[in-house]
């Protein structure tokens, strides 16, 4: 579809769930819509040869590397995509943006606020000097989302009073799940919190153009210890090819060895938002049955608009503006040319998935790259969701607005 010779040779680091979703959306971008400059797909970067090499023939990388330090100082590759655990988000980063490299980051953008901080405050260093850089929430690119966005913007919801989100997995629920880098702080930085609750919590702010000004938090690890995964040997294991853990137990032939998990396995906060609305988060991977489940509901004085990422080409709004007798539930099919993104796939009707989301990332940010502009979320919003992170970890290891209920009294047995 493009008609222009100009390139940008991006360079992606991490070839896992996330690098393979970004490879689709970097293979497809240009086959779908007509932009200013073309991906060409010039370097994939993983630790290990082997699999580095089978994902650069699978995903369709024309070279790859282990070093993402050479991949950085190569004077052929413009952008650099993050695709790592967060733990190496941060240095990554901001090698890329010294070297002036555009930046796409996978979400959170970092694993503490500190790190955060200095991405974004390099991320503004290097804007000044034309490189850009982006945080990949990749939600807010579903075009139902984006509608929910124009709905709010325009007034169609009223005043938002409720805000009201829930992102749910269950991919844990085992106790025998192993502890891959998922589960361990110092590569995840947090559990469902910072894996699912980022997106949410970027999710409702761009939605709604407001921002969480406070939070109350509970969070749980119901699952303390689990298996070193296959492969671990003792104390110096490494989990998933992810870096050691602090396994317990030598591996000696005994019964597995096995670690702790240190992130939240589920958190639950209540918020404020900057323009008075209350809202209630829920990230789990313990929702037994949910695989993927992200659903969004806003009320509005005028209205409610509701989102849920299984049936993603629909919104139901409700339009208390009609007349009385009409009102209820309408179920928009977000597939029509004039929705958001939708002009570029198929005729309406014929839907979209989950991994479009990324290609619709893609669009945006070869767009902005490619005219000089500044593509969202930016690292600045990145960070933003990273404070609000930190702000429901230390609410929950505070406690400070929990209040006990008073035991009943021992009832009369039934
Ligand atoms: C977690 O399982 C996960 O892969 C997240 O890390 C992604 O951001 C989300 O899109 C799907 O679920």
């Amino acid at each position: 579809m493009s008609t222009t010779d100009r390139q940008l040779r991006v360079g992606m680091v991490g070839y896992a769930f996330m690098g393979a979703a970004h490879s689709q959306a970097w293979r497809t971008v240009n086959r779908v819509y007509d932009l200013p400059a073309r991906a060409r797909m010039a370097l994939i970067c993983g630790r290990d040869a082997g699999k580095v090499a089978d994902a650069a023939d699978r995903l369709g990388w024309e070279a790859h590397t282990t070093n993402w330090r050479d991949l950085i100082a190569r004077d052929d590759i413009d952008v650099v995509d993050v695709c790592t655990p967060g733990d190496s988000h941060a240095e990554i980063a901001l090698a890329a943006l010294a070297a002036g490299k555009h930046v796409l980051c996978e979400k959170p953008l970092a694993n503490t606020v500190t790190e955060a901080r200095a991405m974004a405050a390099a991320a503004a260093t290097a804007q000044a000097a034309g490189v850009r850089s982006m945080c990949g929430f990749n939600y807010r690119r579903v075009p139902a989302v984006t509608m929910m966005r124009q709905l709010v913007a325009d007034g169609r919801l009223g005043v938002i009073r409720h805000v009201r989100a829930t992102y749910l997995q269950d991919w844990i629920v085992d106790p025998q799940f192993p502890l891959v880098w998922r589960l361990q702080r110092d590569k995840a930085g947090s559990g469902a919190l910072g894996d699912i609750g980022a997106h949410i919590i970027d999710l409702t702010q761009f939605v709604t153009g407001q921002r969480i000004t406070g939070v109350s938090a509970i969070t749980e690890t119901f699952v303390k210890e689990r298996p070193l995964p296959a492969g671990s040997s003792g104390l110096a294991a490494t989990v998933d090819g992810a870096g050691p853990v602090d396994g317990h137990g030598a591996v000696d032939g005994h019964g597995p060895a096995t670690g702790t998990v240190t992130v939240d396995d589920a958190a639950v906060f209540v918020a404020r938002l900057d323009g008075g609305s209350l809202a209630t988060y829920e990230a789990s991977r313990f929702a037994t049955g949910r695989k993927n489940a992200l659903r969004v509901e806003i009320n509005g004085s005028l209205g409610t608009v509701a989102f849920d990422l299984e049936r993603l080409n629909e919104l139901e709004f409700y339009d208390a503006t009609r007349p009385a007798a009409e009102q209820g539930f309408t179920r928009i099919l977000v597939t029509e040319g004039e929705h958001p993104y939708m002009s570029a796939w198929w005729p309406p009707g014929h839907i979209i998935g989950y991994e479009h989301s990324f290609t619709h990332q893609m669009r945006d940010f070869i767009e902005a790259v490619a005219t000089g502009a500044d593509p969202t979320p930016s690292f600045a919003d990145a960070l933003q969701v990273q404070l609000v992170l930190d702000a429901v970890t230390r609410s929950a290891e505070l406690g400070s607005s929990w209040t006990e209920v008073e035991p009943a009294l021992a009832t009369v047995a039934a």
